[in-house]
């Protein structure tokens, strides 16, 4: 299982005080107790490299693959590697449309988009998450700063990326690095900000915002909504199997539209809460050895609940299931 540094606890449920919060999750901007984590997961005839991503995949509250029509056997093996698997059949078609579905049916605190070619590290979701603990709305994966990279971008698309990318920043005052890189995660009460639409009869067609766009409206709109950006490093993979269903031309072309379009449409007409940053709460201080690796079978929440978070807080390593038992711990103790 992967591990996760723990450096913030999970912050208590704050109310939010703005008076024209709407949509779904408005009510407070993180979560009481550990986070809940939904990975959302597009697939179009991906069933050869899910067994990669799942075998991957941390401990996490749901994996939700959207399926866009596969023809490989796609949900059949999703269901065979994980049972406990959420399968959502998207409604028109495109990655936007997928993301949007995903979205509404997830049930969690916290939304990662990973794709299913293997070329996302679901081991790097802990990272993310670290991100949206500490304080962040948004967290944007980013394959060029440290510590993150790609084996799989061309020389084209670094250039397309890069042009895009300032475009973006001139006209948001944004300082992304990576605007067209769709490994990202965000707190479900972000949702209103980002206006998307799953709604609507099966059709076998896209409307705007369904396609690869999706993620520059979503990096836009978030910047709108004025919304805390962190970006958090990723390594990008090659795709393991099959072929890849962006067109650089045709979809990169779909990038500036959007981003021309989002430049003159206005921001959603909603206020998102700040994410309160996790603190410490006053337990007794114990003795701890300088690094400590916890894993859930060790853990108890006796044990938890001695603990003196702020003096090891730096030190301690951590998985999500020990989390939860942590921020049980410091309920019970509080
Ligand atoms: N449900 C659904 N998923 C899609 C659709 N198009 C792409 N995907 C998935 O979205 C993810 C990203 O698509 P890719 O084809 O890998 O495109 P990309 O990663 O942007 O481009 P490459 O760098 O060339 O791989 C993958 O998991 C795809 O299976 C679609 O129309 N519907
Ligand atoms: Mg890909």
């Amino acid at each position: 299982m992967s591990e996760l540094i723990v450096t913030h606890r999970t912050a208590d449920a704050v109310e939010s005080a703005a008076p024209n919060v709407s949509g779904a999750g408005a009510a407070q901007a993180t979560t009481s107790g550990a986070p809940r984590i939904s990975v959302i997961v597009p697939t179009y005839n991906e069933a050869a490299n899910l067994p990669h991503v799942f075998a991957l995949m941390p401990d996490v509250h749901e994996v939700i693959v959207v399926d866009g029509r596969s023809t490989d056997g796609t949900i059949e093996t999703a269901k065979a590697l994980r049972p406990d698997v959420k399968i959502v059949l998207q409604n028109r078609r495109g990655k936007g449309n997928a993301m949007a579905c995903g979205f509404a049916a997830a049930t969690g605190d916290i939304l990662v988009m990973l794709d299913a070619d293997g070329s996302a590290d679901p081991r790097e979701i802990p990272r993310f998450v670290e991100a949206l603990l500490a304080g962040a709305h948004f967290a944007k994966g980013t394959r060029f700063a440290l510590g993150g990279g790609s084996n799989d971008i061309t020389a084209l698309r670094r250039a397309g990326n890069w042009a895009l990318n300032t475009a973006a920043n001139v006209l948001f005052g944004t300082r992304y690095t990576d605007l067209c890189y769709g490994y990202n995660a965000f707190w479900a009460t972000c949702l209103p900000a980002l206006e998307l639409d799953p709604s609507g009869e099966n059709r076998d067609e896209k409307n705007w915002g369904d396609g690869f766009e999706i993620e520059t409206l979503i990096n836009t709109r978030i910047a709108k909504a004025k919304l805390d950006i962190r970006e958090v490093p990723s390594f990008e993979f090659e795709r393991i199997h099959g072929e890849s269903n962006l067109n650089t031309f045709r979809d990169g072309f779909r990038v500036l539209t959007a981003l021309v379009a989002e430049r003159v449409r206005p921001a959603a007409d909603v206020v998102i809460a700040p994410v309160v940053p996790a603190v410490p709460a006053p337990v007794a201080p114990v003795a701890v050895p300088a690094q400590v690796d916890v894993t859930q079978a060790d853990v108890t929440q006796a044990d938890v609940a001695q603990v003196d978070v702020a003096q090891v807080e730096a030190d301690v390593v951590i998985d999500l299931t020990a989390l939860e038992l942590r921020a049980d711990a410091v309920r019970m103790a509080s």
